[in-house]
């Protein structure tokens, strides 16, 4: 909500109210793809070429990101995409049969007020 920076109370006392209560950019989320023994490499690539619109060659590279360190960046969204993403993540896996997990994370630190 735009605010005046100062504003003249009844008192006469001179008020900073809080301004700006995050308009400009929404806070981000990664959705991240978990490792695990079962789950096809090509079903993988297969999903972040289709649900998450990379590219082959992307969607290789990060599958085996995954494959090697246990956790990968499938792309970065608002929080209802980010849900949306991880939900048709679980759908699709388990449509399958595969264990595949995903999950998101914050781009920025929830404690802090000064993340835009
Ligand atoms: N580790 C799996 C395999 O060897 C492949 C895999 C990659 C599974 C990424 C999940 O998020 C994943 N078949």
């Amino acid at each position: 909500m735009p605010t005046r920076p100062h504003e003249e109370h009844e008192s006469g006392v001179a008020v900073r109210e809080k301004q700006r209560t995050r308009l400009r950019r929404p806070r981000m989320y990664r959705v991240l793809l978990h490792n695990d023994d079962y789950t096809p490499m090509d079903f993988v690539v297969d999903l972040l070429r289709n649900l998450f619109h990379h590219d082959e060659p992307s969607a290789t590279r990060i599958m085996l990101h995954v494959h090697h360190n246990g956790v990968g960046v499938a792309g970065v969204f608002t929080h209802e995409v980010a849900e949306t993403k991880v939900l048709q993540v679980h759908l699709l896996a388990r449509k399958n049969g595969h264990p595949l997990m995903a999950s998101m994370e914050p781009e920025d630190d929830e404690d802090d007020d000064d993340a835009q």
